[in-house]
C-alpha cells in the first residue's frame, strides 16, 4: 500500500460512442496498461460524454460493457488500476459544475473538437456538447492525475484542464494537480483510410475509414485493400503521401520497425504487397485481444462486479477531493 501512495496517478478515458478503431487503439488504449508498472492508473468508459451525440440507449449500453471489456483485455488489471463507468461516479458532474464556473465562455469557444463535431451534427448543437471539456476537466482534476495518456486531437483538451488548474489554484488556493498529455510519437494521430486529411474516428459513416477492433480477417484485409493512396506506387514517407504514411504509422506502430526498414522491406514491391502485410500485422495484433474480449464479455456478472468495485475506489478519491472543492469555494 505505502508503494501505491507514492506513485503518480495516471488518468484517461474513452468514449463508449462506437466500437474502438485501431485509431483509439494505436493513440490511447495500447498505451495504458504498461503505464501501470509506474503508474498508479484510473482508466474511465465515459458514458456521459458520449450523450454529447445522440446514441441509441441499448447501443449505448452495450457499447458500455464492450469498451470495459476491451480496456481488461488490453492488459489492464482491475485489481491493481481503478476502471469504472463515469456515471457510476455522480462527483465528476458535480466538480464539473464548480469548474465550469472558472472556465471562460471564449475558451471553451476555440475548442477544435467542439468546432468539428457542431459542423458535424448541425441539427443537435447541444450545450453539453460545448461544456464537454469542462466535464473532461474535473474527470482529470477530480483524482490528481499527473499524465494523461492520449491521442494528439485531445492535446488541446488536456492544456484546457491545465489552464482551469491553475486558475482555481491562484483563486483558491492550491487544490489541483497541473495535468500533463502523455502523447505518442508514432501513432498519435491515425488518420482515416478513405480521407487521410481526417482523423480515424469510430463515429466515421464511412465504415471502410476506419478499421473496429472487431473486424474479422477478411474485413480487415478489404478494408486496407480499398485504403487510399497515391499512383506513384512506391512506398516511402513523405508530406505529398498521406495515405502511405498513415499505413507506414501503422505498420510500425504494429511492428516496431522503424521507417527504413519498412522502406527497405517494400523496395521494389507495389502497394498490393504493402497493404497486405500491414492488415496482416493488425490482424496478428486484434486476434487475441478479439478472443480474450469474447471471453470477458462472455461473464456478464464478473465484469459487473469489477466496475462495481472500481466505482466504489473511484468515489473513495472523489469524494475526498470534491469536500476540498466544496470547501474552499465557500460552500456550507
Ligand atoms: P468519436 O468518433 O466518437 O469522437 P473517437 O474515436 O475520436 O470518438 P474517443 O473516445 O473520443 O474516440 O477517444 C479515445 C481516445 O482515443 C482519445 O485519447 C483519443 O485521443 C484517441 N484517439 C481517437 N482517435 C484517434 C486516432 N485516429 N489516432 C490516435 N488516437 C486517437
Ligand atoms: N475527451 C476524450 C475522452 C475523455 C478523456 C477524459 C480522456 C473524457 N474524459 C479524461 C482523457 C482524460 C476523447 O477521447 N474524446
Amino acid at each position: 500500500m505505502a508503494e501505491l501512495e507514492t506513485k503518480k496517478r495516471v488518468f484517461s478515458g474513452i468514449q463508449p460512442s462506437g466500437t474502438f478503431t485501431l485509431g483509439n487503439y494505436v493513440g490511447a488504449v495500447r498505451n495504458w496498461a504498461p503505464l501501470q508498472k509506474e503508474f498508479d492508473c484510473i482508466y474511465s468508459v465515459v458514458n456521459m460524454h458520449a450523450i454529447t451525440v445522440r446514441q441509441q440507449p441499448a447501443a449505448l449500453r452495450r457499447q458500455t460493457y464492450e469498451a470495459a471489456a476491451m480496456l481488461l483485455a488490453a492488459g489492464i488489471n482491475p485489481k491493481q488500476s481503478i476502471v469504472f463507468v463515469q456515471s457510476h461516479v455522480p462527483q465528476h458532474t458535480q466538480l464539473s459544475w464548480v469548474l465550469a464556473c472558472n472556465t471562460m465562455f471564449g475558451e471553451l469557444s476555440r475548442m477544435t473538437q467542439f468546432k468539428d463535431k457542431s459542423q458535424k451534427h448541425t441539427e443537435n448543437v447541444n450545450a453539453g456538447l460545448f461544456t464537454y471539456p469542462v466535464l473532461m476537466a474535473a474527470d482529470i482534476l477530480l483524482y490528481g492525475a499527473h499524465g494523461v495518456p492520449v491521442g494528439e486531437d485531445q492535446k488541446q483538451h488536456v492544456e484546457l484542464a491545465r489552464n482551469i488548474a491553475q486558475r482555481f489554484n491562484n483563486a483558491y488556493s492550491d487544490t489541483f494537480i497541473v495535468p500533463e498529455p502523455y502523447i505518442q510519437k508514432i501513432g498519435g494521430r491515425i488518420m482515416s483510410l478513405q480521407n487521410p486529411a481526417a482523423k480515424m474516428s469510430k463515429s466515421d459513416e464511412n465504415i471502410n475509414g476506419f478499421i473496429s477492433m472487431q473486424d474479422d480477417a477478411d474485413t480487415i484485409v478489404r478494408k486496407f485493400k480499398r485504403a487510399v493512396t497515391d499512383s506513384e506506387a512506391r512506398v516511402y514517407r513523405s508530406k505529398e503521401k498521406a495515405g502511405v504514411s498513415n499505413l507506414m504509422d501503422i505498420y510500425a506502430a504494429m511492428t516496431g520497425k522503424t521507417d527504413a526498414e519498412i522502406e527497405a522491406e517494400f523496395e521494389g514491391k507495389g502497394y498490393g504487397d504493402f497493404k497486405l502485410a500491414v492488415a496482416q500485422s493488425v490482424i496478428d495484433v486484434f486476434a487475441p485481444l478479439q478472443q480474450e474480449h469474447a471471453r470477458i464479455l462472455a461473464d456478464k456478472a464478473e465484469l459487473e462486479r469489477i466496475l462495481e468495485d472500481g466505482a466504489q475506489r473511484a468515489q473513495h478519491l472523489a469524494n475526498k477531493m470534491l469536500a476540498k472543492v466544496y470547501k474552499k469555494v465557500g460552500f456550507v
